[in-house]
């Protein structure tokens, strides 16, 4: 028999379960519209997915971007049909990159149509800054529950910092779902041996139990015990057998609510593809098309009309809008009448707010910023940075970070009276202590961004490597976060090819979107900094020495503030006609420029060019990189201990490129520049090479 209408429902729970019918048939038909995408997992997670939002998130469909709102993460990506599902039922709305309001629906049923379709606000994962309503993207698996860690940190940090007496201003919640893939991956488990640690227990991780990944079942290769894992992490760890229980859902979500000092693992037992009399509980449910056949028997073991497509049956936006809707508008309303009688009482507070939610910074950010004598010594890259970073934290007070226990070494420590370290009982710190864990800092860090809070995260730049993915993501989502990374190439000489960077550098720049700097002196770190802060929508990472470099006598050479433009004339031969142009990043520059003394010396008319930035200097007008590197001066020297990958952009392929061509080695520092030819009569033989004299 097969059904031509839904059944009108009577009762609540026949409401429930409509309203779950309606999120798993719209991710059906959206995946067989577009015959790609992952049916199974939102058949089998709609109940979770409609209970957590519609009985007890707080989240106001009509302001998404509510700062005391729960967040909610879907860290098994592939099943975005259940977010934009549930944006689109809730009538959630649109904000603009600019934090305004648009109006208009987040999801509309036409993008539902069109998902996975170019320009469609239903994308194949969810992304952040492209649908409203997404806190973080996600599809990478284990990234959306490693975020999910900095997102915890930075309530806990801001209800430390911002609460008052009778004004819990920030005391919102975050969910996040996952699967068997997200728990396989490491991130997943660094963040959450983090999370335990921190006993961030407004935090809950609700795990897709369903024993199903993409090569079939778990047996293959994930048989672990993973509530004893989590016990282990210092998790409470609940279960609900029957994903299709509802009440047992709000139960546990309650558990979660009343829990104090950890964070909570659900593990839910679910069956992917709930409802598909052949797919159900196998591979084929996660990412393909159920099949026009299998669509028409599963909407009849739903009770759903077979050949009804994209349905929203009546009443169920009515019972969205009851639920989370009214919820929601009056939790944001009553927050909003607090907010204003804290505004009253605490305006300073209330400013840093309003600014921190803006990504705007305080007046006098930049006030003390340090300036440093010229000196031939010098100042290691990475003590300059501790300087300046320090200055930053006490007049931003939303500045914080910290290291993956390289503290001491990256010297990112905040050591000025009151810093102080985050940890469970001490949430007001501003030194976070990621331990070894390089991936998670980076995921944290995504997650501290979302927050609105400025975050940086530090590591020696050769382990960027296993924060990559994670780096990736914030350029993807266009997150202020900042990586400093010290011991930028050869520097640590004697650690050896296992501690060098060497394709470091150009795996970096080409991250769209990632602004990549390596200062030549202890100015332009400062200037980089300067740079980085006033970054709204894009990432940085500041690639640091080890080692003193000198301090360049900017009455001499041009001023650091160049570091701006990504590139500029440091020094220039006589009448600013210069037959040769040197050009240099970092610990290279100081180098160059003792090259480029010499040559002028010896009456070659040299320029040097600082580069500390390829990103930042690839967005100047043509006129300005002209001005720098003028097309009629092809005789051109790179100097750069790294990769030499790339850089004929800017040599030609006619230039010299003084680069690494291989790892290092193990080795004193002066040793290893003779051997690798970082030297300047090296520079300058090249120079004269380059114009056959
Ligand atoms: C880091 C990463 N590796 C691989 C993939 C490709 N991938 C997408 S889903 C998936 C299987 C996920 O299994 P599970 O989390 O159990 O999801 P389910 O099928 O149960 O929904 C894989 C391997 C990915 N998205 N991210
Ligand atoms: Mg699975």
């Amino acid at each position: 028999m097969s059904t031509t209408h839904v059944a009108e429902p009577v009762t609540d729970a026949q409401l429930d379960q409509l309203c779950i019918n309606t999120i798993r048939t719209l991710s059906i038909d959206a995946v067989q519209q577009a015959k790609s995408g992952h049916p199974g997992t939102p058949m089998a997670l709609a109940p979770l997915v409609y209970t957590l939002w519609n009985r007890v998130m707080r989240f106001d469909p009509q302001d998404a971007i509510w700062p005391n709102r729960d967040r909610f993460v879907l860290s098994n990506g592939h099943a975005s049909m259940l977010l934009w599902s549930v944006l689109h039922l809730t009538g959630t709305r649109a904000v603009s990159a600019d934090y305004e309001k648009l109006g208009q629906p987040s999801v509309t049923l036409d993008d539902i149509r069109r998902f996975r379709q170019l320009d469609s606000k239903a994308p194949g994962h969810p992304e952040y800054h492209w649908v409203s309503g997404v806190e973080t993207t996600s599809g990478p698996l284990g990234q959306g529950v490693a975020t999910s860690v900095g997102m915890a940190i930075a309530q806990k940090w801001l209800a430390s910092r911002y609460n008052r007496p009778g004004f819990d201003i920030f005391d919102y919640d975050l969910y996040a779902v996952c699967g068997d893939g997200c728990l396989m991956e490491g991130v997943a488990s660094e963040a959450a041996s983090l999370a335990g640690h921190l006993g961030l227990d407004n935090l809950c991780w609700i795990y897709d139990n369903n024993h199903i990944t993409i090569e079939g079942s778990t047996r293959l290769a994930f048989t672990e015990d993973v509530a004893a894992r989590f016990l282990g992490y210092g998790w409470h760890v609940l279960r609900i057998g029957d994903a299709n229980d509802i009440d047992r859902i709000v139960h546990a979500l309650e558990v979660f609510r009343q829990t104090k000092g950890r964070p909570t693992f659900i593990i839910l037992d679910s069956h992917i593809g709930y409802g598909s009399p052949h797919k159900q509980d196998t591979a084929e449910a996660h990412g393909e098309p159920l099949g026009d056949e299998e669509v028409r028997l599963t909407k009849r073991f739903y009770g759903w009309p077979e050949d009804a497509r994209f349905l929203v049956p009546p009443g169920v936006y009515e019972h969205f809008a009851a639920g989370v809707g009214a919820r929601g508008a009056a939790t944001r309303r009553r927050w909003t009448e607090l907010y204003d009688a804290y505004r009253a009482r605490y305006p300073e507070l209330a400013n840093e707010i309003h600014l921190m939610q803006g990504r705007e910074l305080p007046a006098k950010w930049d006030a003390n910023l340090p300036t440093f004598p010229a000196d031939p010594k010098g100042i290691a890259g990475r003590d300059a940075s501790g300087r300046v970073l320090n200055a930053l934290a006490q007049n931003i007070p939303w500045f914080l970070g910290g290291s993956a226990d390289l503290g001491p070494s990256n010297r990112t420590t905040l050591t000025y009276e009151g810093a102080g370290d985050f940890q469970a009982e001490s949430p007001s710190g501003k030194n976070l202590h990621f331990g070894i864990r390089e991936h998670a800092m980076a995921a944290t860090l995504n997650g501290l961004a979302l927050s609105k809070l400025r975050a940086f995260g530090a590591t020696f730049f050769i382990f960027s490597d296993y924060a990559r993915p994670a780096i990736r993501l914030s350029a993807v989502m266009e997150l202020p976060t900042i990586f400093v990374f010290t011991h930028d190439a050869m520097g640590d000489g004697e650690d050896g090819p296992t501690h060098q960077p060497v394709e470091h550098l150009a795996s970096l720049r080409a991250i769209p979107g990632l602004v990549t700097l390596r200062p030549g002196d202890a100015n332009e770190v400062v200037e980089a900094y300067r740079y980085v802060m006033q970054l709204r929508h894009a990432p940085a990472a500041i690639v640091l020495s080890r080692q003193p470099l000198p301090t360049l006598d900017r009455k001499k050479y041009a001023s650091a503030s160049g570091l701006a433009r990504g590139a500029y004339v440091l020094g220039d031969a006589p009448g600013g006609e210069p037959e040769v142009i040197v050009i240099a990043s970092g610990s290279e520059v100081s180098l160059a420029v003792e090259a480029h003394e010499t040559l002028l010396a010896d009456g070659i008319r040299s320029r040097v060019v600082s580069m500390p930035s390829w990103d930042i200097f690839e967005h100047q007008t043509q006129a300005y990189r002209e001005s720098v590197l003028p097309r009629s001066v092809t005789a051109r020297v790179a100097v750069e201990q790294a990769s030499t990958l790339g850089w004929e952009r800017y040599v030609g392929t006619s230039g010299r490129i003084i680069g690494m061509q291989t790892f290092g080695a193990s080795a004193p520092l002066k040793e290893l520049q003779r051997k690798f030819g970082f030297q300047p009569d090296r520079v300058v033989a090249a120079a004269r090479e380059q114009l056959g004299r």
